[in-house]
């Protein structure tokens, strides 16, 4: 088997379900508490404003009280150790609006969906750190007008840094995705895109995901176990 030089990573809500944080598609998740067409569309946000930003105000406090799990914490270890070997990089590309990797330490991090912890204004453009609510609309902090939005990616919103989550591909010889159900584009079709590269794929989820069939391997389990376990293989190498 080749060696292993740049490895690309993919998280979902999984990574971050051990933290208390809830996923989208598991029993009692997001979508079953809200429709998504209520509260995560451009046309939500144009239709019913209030219950959309009340909606990420209650996440975006909610995280502010988790802490990272030993996935985050292992895949801050991979960040810090792999890249000081010769000719390696890795990348982390999120599907998640939370800051737990970020906290662990990691610091190659890609939030493709964007983050709870940031405030886009529409009115000039500008993303500003941002941890209090936007119920109350305050002033964007660059040029004070009342429209802040949260600066996560909507369905139907081109999520960001495609280019460079592309390119890392293109450099890849490992694609792992780790805690996501493979149910939303274009992140759901990274592992096709990976095996077109002929690039080897690891899969790293609770249960199999809609895109199980395309990975090279499959590993069940919890994230707070299996990510641990894969890092210390790799690392050990
Ligand atoms: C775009 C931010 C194009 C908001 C999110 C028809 C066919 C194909 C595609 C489409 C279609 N119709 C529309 C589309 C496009 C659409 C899409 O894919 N829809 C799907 C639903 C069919 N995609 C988009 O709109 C994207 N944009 O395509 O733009 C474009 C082109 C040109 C110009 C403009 C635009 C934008 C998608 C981003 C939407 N925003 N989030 C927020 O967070 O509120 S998506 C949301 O779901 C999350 O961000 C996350 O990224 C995504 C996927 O969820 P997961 O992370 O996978 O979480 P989930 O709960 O689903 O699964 C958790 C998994 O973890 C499970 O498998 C579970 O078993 C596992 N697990 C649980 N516990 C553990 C665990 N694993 C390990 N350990 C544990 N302890």
């Amino acid at each position: 088997m080749e060696a292993i030089r740049n490895i690309v990573v993919l998280t979902g809500a999984g990574v971050s379900a051990e933290s208390g944080i809830d996923t989208f598609r598991s029993a009692g998740g997001l979508w079953e508490q809200h429709r998504v067409e209520d509260v995560a569309t451009p046309d939500a946000f144009a239709r019913d404003p209030d219950l959309v930003l009340r909606f990420y105000d209650m996440r975006r406090a909610a995280i502010q009280e988790k802490a990272p799990n030993p996935a985050h914490e292992a895949l801050a270890r991979l960040d810090r150790e792999w890249p000081e070997k010769p000719g390696h990089d890795l990348l982390i590309v999120t599907q998640n609006v939370d800051d737990l990797h970020e906290r662990a330490g990691a610091g190659r991090v890609l939030h493709m969906h964007g983050e709870h912890l940031k405030a886009w204004c529409t009115a000039c453009s500008v993303r500003s750190p941002w941890r209090a609510p936007l119920i109350d609309r305050p002033p964007c902090p660059a040029c004070g007008a009342r429209a802040l939005r949260p600066d996560v990616v909507w369905f139907g919103e081109m999520p960001y840094e495609m280019d460079r989550i592309y390119a890392a591909l293109r450099r890849a010889d490992l694609f792992v995705s780790i805690g996501t159900s493979g149910a939303v584009y274009p992140a759901a079709g990274f592992v096709r895109d990976a095996r077109a590269l002929g690039i080897r794929t690891l899969e790293l989820n609770l249960e199999r995901s809609q895109g199980s069939a395309w990975f090279d391997e499959t590993r069940l389990g919890p994230a707070g176990k299996l990510v641990p376990a894969w890092v210390e293989e790799l690392l050990a190498d």
